[in-house]
């Protein structure tokens, strides 16, 4: 049993003290949620080639329909709008407008993005753009992907194509959404594409990821006038398992990996001490220069805090550890710790001296189903929601400069590995019949932002 089952819902959104303007929406990203995986000239992702490994992802699932929004995004703009959302993040397919992933673009698949912007807008919503959200060109793959120093270019690239098309009417701009969660996962655990574990291809691959965004950065700024930049990390507290002090030696490494391994070089100019020498052979004179360029915000994406255990047989010697068993978690097993994001906003705050922008959290379940009448009831969602936004007002009365939130997700849709298992949306999508049905969660988040407009 999960410890959010019997966590009563709030009877009412709380007022929370946050600074004037400060920003409402919600996050998604496009394979996630898109479908349409062979329509209009879009070509495969590594997420399409990786989705048909059998036993790669729960119950063989792909993300070929999703939640079919490339032909229901005016029915989800529509959502997003009763709720009262100030802003929406989403991200481009990079093969959906670059199928080859560079050379000639595909305009069917730029006018999608075309229609869906004027949607957001026309919604009175504003648009905020991730460039990568993990679905790389197939084509690019083949290549060598990211471990090939060309990636850089190849997305500064494809930056221009895009920031030329949308940043007459797009703003924000995020490059890419946790490299630390891609790279990891797809370069050094064998979990997600490219499924390889590797030292040499991961180090290859941070630094070009690293190259890649300072690239798109200079792009960026010189296409989009008035553009607002920013980069995407997802960052926790990281603790050995059990509090075992056999274990304490794979939390600086998996510290230094997951939390500091793409912020630093992109922020302070340097890699983090423990990571340097190793992946110093990649990095050409230079190339720090290029790396760390101006930036408008941190985007930062939390959940819970993370343990650490020693593993011998990982490419790093560490591996994702268990939470205590009296720690609170979510339905899916995922830590429920609002210190410790009261603790990254003021750490992030300290570290890199932007003003924040909470990207992504939420909270994920695999039991939310609507009941007989047809509603969600999904009040350990809500509570989360609440201690979270608790803790952030807590955060910024403590001096750190958080400017706006994103709940994860809009919609339920393909939690990657799990598949359609795991549900995070404030809205229930019947995967069958592709209906939508706003749960409990998405009316007190409204209530949320109507109760907190304004600061
Ligand atoms: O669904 C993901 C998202 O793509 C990246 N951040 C975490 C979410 C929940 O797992």
């Amino acid at each position: 049993m999960s410890n959010t089952e019997n966590a009563t819902p709030p009877a009412s959104a709380p007022k929370l003290d946050l600074p004037a303007g400060f920003l409402w929406g919600v996050s998604t990203s496009s394979y996630q949620i898109e479908g349409a995986a062979h329509e209009d000239g879009r070509a495969p992702s590594v997420w399409d080639t990786h989705c048909r490994q059998k036993g790669r992802v729960n119950n063989d699932d792909t993300g070929d329909v999703a939640c079919d929004h490339y032909h229901r995004y005016a029915e989800d703009v529509g959502l997003m709008k009763a709720i009262g959302l100030d802003a929406y993040r989403f991200s481009i397919a990079w093969p959906r407008v670059l199928p080859r992933g560079r050379g000639k673009a595909n305009g069917r698949g730029l006018d999608f993005y075309d229609r869906l912007i004027d949607a957001v807008l026309e919604a009175g919503i504003q648009p905020w753009i991730c460039l990568y959200h993990w679905d790389l060109p197939q084509a690019l793959e083949d290549l060598g992907g990211w471990i090939n120093r060309d990636s850089a270019g190849w997305f500064a690239d494809y930056a221009l194509l895009t920031a030329r098309r949308y940043g007459d009417r797009v703003k924000h701009w995020a490059t890419f959404n946790e490299q630390n969660v891609s790279t990891i996962f797809g370069f050094a655990l064998n979990w997600t594409p490219p499924g390889i574990a590797d030292r040499a291809a991961y180090y290859r691959a941070v630094h070009h990821q690293n190259l890649a965004h300072g690239m798109a950065i200079d792009v960026l700024r010189d296409s989009v006038p008035g553009a607002s930049l920013g980069v995407i990390h997802n960052r926790q507290i990281v603790y050995p398992e059990r509090h075992d002090p056999a274990h304490q030696a794979a939390v600086a490494p998996m510290d230094a990996h997951w939390n500091d391994i793409f912020p630093d070089p992109q922020i302070l100019g340097v890699y983090p001490e423990l990571v340097a020498d190793e992946i110093e052979p990649y990095v050409r004179a230079g190339d720090l220069g290029r790396i760390c360029r101006p930036l408008d915000w941190f985007g930062l994406n939390h959940y819970g805090s993370m343990w650490a255990k020693v593993d011998p047989n990982a490419v790093f010697g560490f591996h994702l550890g268990a939470a205590p068993e009296e720690m609170p978690h979510s339905e899916i097993g995922w830590a429920i710790h609002p210190e410790a994001f009261h603790y990254e906003l003021l750490n992030v705050h300290r570290r890199y001296k932007l003003p924040i922008y909470v990207t992504e959290n939420g909270c994920g379940s695999d039991k939310d189903q609507p009941d007989e009448a047809g509603r969600v009831h999904d009040a350990h969602r809500i509570a989360y929601l609440r201690d979270y936004t608790q803790a952030m007002a807590e955060a910024v009365a403590d001096g750190a400069d958080v400017r706006g939130y994103f709940v994860w997700s809009l919609l339920d849709n393909f939690e990657w590995g799990s598949g359609y298992a795991n549900r995070f949306g404030l809205v229930y999508v019947d995967f069958e019949t592709q209906k939508r049905l706003p749960k409990a969660s998405a009316q007190w988040y409204g209530e949320l932002v109507r109760n907190n407009r304004g600061g």
